[in-house]
């Protein structure tokens, strides 16, 4: 697999330079700056790839061109919407980036409840805690039905927490929830923003009457008008897993599991409708079988992400380390590699280490953490690629 690594563009802490040093190839960037649902023109595009080929490496894959919310639920001006998302797909395709992730969660991305949860070795990692979830949903967001939504030992739990949250602790936690873990991954809330919790219930209102079997309509939908470009242009679009793999806030997510996959790879089955393989999520819902589902999606995946979760007995998870958890990344490796030595792949998130907490990186993008994991991955691909005759090579080295 290429070695890829998530890099934020030129404001990134963490240069292209250093990047060299610890054998990136590729690079998944997205040009961030550009409000969500405006048109990504070639000059901006060609710029920031000139810019990281400028350093020996490549743009490899986009992560994310993001979905607007309106086409998601549907709304008034999707059709607009869409045919921006057609221009940038054409002018990046022209640039020669054809590799694009996306995802289709409505409302919030990624979720956390805790962004340094300490691990036995004095690291911390990222962490989902339900009844701190359920807490900030009944009490902080106040949603309507949100109490009857949870189970009884999740309850349970709140009311214990209730007695010791402090206002800090409630702030603390809307700003992991709905600020530091979406704005830099162009979600709708960023650093900064006035009332936030106020404009989330907002955006909660806009999916009103919104299924999962609407939301799978509107999916493909979406999929079906963008095919074309995609044939024409030879572009992969591959749709990134909801992290966590359930459902959350009432909201319908339809890319948690094997049928939802198979469903939407069925929908439009189309090989430019891909898959990012993201163990980390998948390895988050006890119902998802990393390894089986690796084998057989393996050949709709355009992107892969290695990270693997430990889930607790009471459902809450953290994310484990990159050889231990539960996706099993050595055995991952082995399908990824024999399926297809090229395809991208990208250590996703680490610990945060020896001083990352103190650096500012976004949440789950630490450096040392992150260039720890990629460490051990690049170990398991020349593991991997001596068992299968494939040569490897370390790139930076005098051969
Ligand atoms: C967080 C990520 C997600 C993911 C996007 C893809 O670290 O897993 O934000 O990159 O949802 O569109």
């Amino acid at each position: 697999m290429i070695r890829t690594w998530r890099w934020f563009g030129k404001k990134d802490k963490i240069t292209l330079a250093m990047l060299r040093q610890i054998g990136v190839q590729g690079i998944v960037t997205a040009l961030h700056d550009i409000p969500n649902g405006e048109v990504w023109s070639r000059e901006q595009i060609r710029d920031l790839r000139t810019y990281i080929e400028s350093y020996g490496m490549t743009w490899s894959v986009v992560e994310s061109l993001p979905v607007s919310e309106a086409i998601k639920y549907a709304g008034a001006d999707r059709d607009r919407l869409i045919s921006n998302y057609i221009e940038s797909l054409r002018n990046l395709a022209l640039e020669g980036v054809k590799n694009v992730c996306y995802n289709f969660m409505p409302v919030l991305d990624w979720a956390r409840t805790d962004l340094l949860h300490p691990n036995p070795n004095g690291s911390s990692n990222l962490y989902f805690s339900h009844a701190q979830f359920a807490y900030f949903d009944i009490h902080i967001l106040k949603r309507p039905g949100a109490e009857a939504s949870w189970p009884a030992n999740v309850l349970a739990e709140v009311e214990a927490l209730k007695a010791k949250m402090t206002p800090e602790d409630e702030h603390n936690l809307v700003d992991t929830i709905i600020v530091k873990t979406q704005g830099f991954v162009s979600g709708n809330i960023k650093e900064g923003d006035e009332h936030p919790v106020e404009l989330f219930r907002h955006l909660l209102s806009l999916y009103d009457g919104i299924t999962a079997d609407k939301l799978r309509e509107n999916m493909r939908y979406f999929l079906n008008a963008i095919m074309p470009v995609c044939d024409e242009m030879d572009i992969r679009v591959c749709v990134h897993p909801d992290d966590p793999p359930f459902q959350i806030l009432g909201l319908p997510r339809i890319v948690t599991c094997e049928a939802d996959i198979e469903w939407f790879l069925n929908a439009v089955d189309n090989p430019h409708n891909c898959l990012t393989f993201c163990a980390g999520s998948l390895s988050a819902g006890s119902h998802n079988d990393v390894v089986a589902l690796a084998r057989k999606f393996a050949h709709r995946t355009s992107f892969v992400h290695l990270r693997s979760c430990h889930i607790f007995p009471n459902g809450d998870f953290t994310e484990a380390s990159h050889l231990g958890g539960r996706a099993n990344l050595i055995e991952l490796v082995r399908i990824f590699e024999k399926q297809d030595p090229t395809l991208p792949m990208r250590v996703d998130h680490g610990m945060t280490m020896l001083g990352d907490e103190s650096r500012g990186y976004n949440a789950g993008y630490s450096f040392l953490g992150r260039m720890f994991a990629l460490g051990q991955v690049q170990g398991i691909i020349a593991t991997v690629d001596n068992e299968l005759g494939i040569e490897y090579k370390q790139p930076g080295f005098f051969e």
